[in-house]
């Protein structure tokens, strides 16, 4: 039973986030989304959802490929969540590639993910508020 773990805040959740969740689950069996509080969004990524953590949650809840949703409240419980869900793989998009390398010193393998281009939870809102 492998089990996988990914972070995220997935506001206003698209097919970018569907892909890199379906790739996510194929990498095992068991795949974990630790979502991004509203307040670690705040004060860490500088973000304002459209949903809340709760909205969001229910939203990754309902995907086929998510098997647990927890909340991401900083960036070091990484190290924790991997020993706690006896996590195999670590694994998020490419935007991020190099800056989770760290947790394979946690016996973690670690894959970034091809991150689909085109879309994005910020273009969205602009496409929306050109209308
Ligand atoms: N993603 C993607 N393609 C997109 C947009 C997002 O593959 N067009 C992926 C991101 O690479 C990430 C996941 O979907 O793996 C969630 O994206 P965000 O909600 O933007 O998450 P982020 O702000 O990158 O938070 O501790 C890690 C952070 O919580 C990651």
């Amino acid at each position: 039973m492998k089990r996988v773990i990914t972070y995220g805040t997935f506001d206003l959740l698209h097919y970018g986030h569907i892909n890199l969740l379906r790739q996510a689950k194929a990498l095992g069996d068991y795949l974990i989304v630790a979502c991004s509080t509203d307040d670690f969004n705040w004060n860490e990524k500088h973000k304002r959802c459209y949903f809340t953590y709760e909205q969001r949650k229910t939203l990754l809840e309902a995907i086929r490929y998510v098997d647990l949703v927890i909340p991401e409240g900083s960036w070091e419980q990484k190290y924790t969540d991997v020993k706690e869900y006896h996590i195999d793989i670590f694994t998020i998009g490419d935007d991020w590639a190099g800056k989770f390398d760290f947790l394979k010193t946690e016996g973690v393998d670690v894959v970034y993910l091809p991150r689909t281009p085109e879309i994005s939870t910020t273009q969205i809102k602009n496409s929306l508020h050109s209308e």
